[in-house]
């Protein structure tokens, strides 16, 4: 209960903030996008990450409202960047409870004409369990959405339960490929199961984004089996705002 008033005491007093990890192309390993990742900078316990209260958070049914301020903060910032880099796209988590609110499409509308990010450079992450849940429900939002100009993601890849048939039912542009195929990789039948991952994506005319590279030898093996992007601690860690504005400084 005491953590439920903190979060709430949280939001009023803007003590949440983002970090950004970088998404990068494989071949030349340059930014092309970045994923906004919510920390709350804790009064006295420090910067904490989303598995510390993020699930309270939703509970407490914060999200939408926090979910909105995250989206806006996110697009602000890469309204920014994006004057000095043209292109660079970005990515939000929206979570099952924003998903399931009635005004998001009008929420979203309004961030994209306030913020006057461009919509073809936003990409919106769903987790597989929470757009597969109410399918005909999932796919009614995500088309509207996607008449906004934005894009969608599945993100978490291939861990739900995720038949293709459903996977054809839902309009989707960008899948990420859940990081435990890409660390399974190491081994050989782990090989071929990311193989075959990446080829269903392909199947449907999904961008594949590989998440939670690690090492020289996965990026060369997602190298060749031609996965054009991917994310991971090998390229970068997710960081404050201000070191992203120097990496991109520094790249271009
Ligand atoms: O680095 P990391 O610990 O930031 O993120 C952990 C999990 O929290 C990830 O699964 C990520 O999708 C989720 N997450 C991070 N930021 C957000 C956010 O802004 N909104 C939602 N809904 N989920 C987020
Ligand atoms: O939204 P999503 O579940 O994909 O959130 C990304 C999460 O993955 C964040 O918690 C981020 O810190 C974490 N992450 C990003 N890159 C790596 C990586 O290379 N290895 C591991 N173990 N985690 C990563
Ligand atoms: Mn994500
Ligand atoms: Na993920």
């Amino acid at each position: 209960r005491r953590e439920a008033a903190e979060l709430w005491t949280a939001l009023e007093e803007e003590q949440f903030e983002l970090h950004y990890q970088p998404i990068v192309d494989l071949d030349g390993e340059h930014t092309v996008g970045v994923e906004a990742l919510v920390r709350w900078n804790h009064p006295t316990r420090g910067l904490l990450g989303p598995v510390a209260f993020l699930d309270t958070a939703e509970t407490l049914g914060m999200l939408p409202r926090l979910g909105a301020w995250i989206l806006r903060e996110a697009c602000a910032q890469a309204v920014g960047w994006q004057a000095q880099q043209p292109g660079l796209e970005l990515n939000v988590n929206l979570s099952a409870s924003q998903l399931a609110d009635p005004h998001l499409v009008e929420r979203v509308r309004e961030v994209l004409d306030d913020t006057g990010i461009d919509p073809a450079l936003l990409v919106l992450e769903l987790t597989e369990t929470v757009a597969l849940t109410d399918l005909i429900g999932s796919a009614e939002i995500l088309g509207a959405l996607k008449k906004l100009g934005v894009r969608i993601a599945l993100d978490d890849f291939g861990t739900g339960y995720s038949s293709l048939s459903h996977l054809g039912a839902l309009p989707v542009d960008v899948v990420k490929i859940d990081r435990s195929f890409v660390q399974a990789m190491d081994d050989s039948d782990g090989a071929t199961v990311a193989e075959a991952v990446l080829q269903i994506a392909r199947t449907f005319g999904l961008a594949p984004v590989a998440e939670g590279v690690e090492d020289q030898a996965q990026a060369a093996r997602l190298r060749d089996l031609d996965c054009a992007q991917a994310q991971g601690f090998l390229f970068a860690r997710p960081m404050p705002a201000a070191d992203l504005g120097d990496l991109l400084v520094r790249q271009n």
